[in-house]
């Protein structure tokens, strides 16, 4: 099944909203596949977001990210990818809807608490960065109950 990346970064942590955040995808119906409270080093965090290194804000991004512990995860389910960008919300936490992560917990764009892969190629590259040893396989129990 699909597999997403969310990293809740570090003002979501210091903020105590990790539990508010983890119970969103679990409600939802998705499942925890992997899970790490980890603090990343500057090439570490470049590496992440390499795509974005010729962006005006980029230094400002890192720093951002290696300001503190993260919660890295991985979220297993049917279209996790574009689902999990919609729980999350747009970018610009002045436009995510009410609702979402963002619409509800962030105000300016460089604090906005969350990431999660935008497509499922990124998230098959992040998910190698975040979480190179094996992944912990279990299975739902509950499965038949969310999907037919
Ligand atoms: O995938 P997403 O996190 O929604 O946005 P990206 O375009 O990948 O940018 C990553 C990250 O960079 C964004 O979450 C906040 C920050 N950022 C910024 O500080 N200023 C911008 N104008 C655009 C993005
Ligand atoms: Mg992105």
């Amino acid at each position: 099944m699909e597999q997403t990346f969310i990293m809740i970064k570090p003002d979501g942590v210091q903020r105590g909203l990790v539990g508010e955040i983890i119970g969103r995808f679990e409600k939802k119906g998705f499942y925890l596949k992997g899970l790490k409270l980890i603090t990343v080093d500057q090439s570490f965090a470049e590496k992440h977001y390499a795509d974005l290194s010729a962006k005006p804000f980029f230094n400002g991004l890192i720093e951002y990210i290696i300001s503190g512990p993260v919660v890295a995860m991985i979220w297993e389910g049917k279209n996790v990818v574009t689902t999990g960008r919609k729980i999350i919300g747009a970018t610009n936490p002045a436009e995510s809807a009410p609702g979402t992560i963002r619409g509800d917990f962030a105000i300016d764009i460089g604090r906005n608490v969350i990431h999660g892969s935008d497509s499922v190629e990124s998230a098959k590259k992040e998910i190698a960065l975040w979480f190179p040893e094996s992944p912990v396989n279990w299975q739902s129990s509950v499965h038949p109950w969310i999907y037919e």
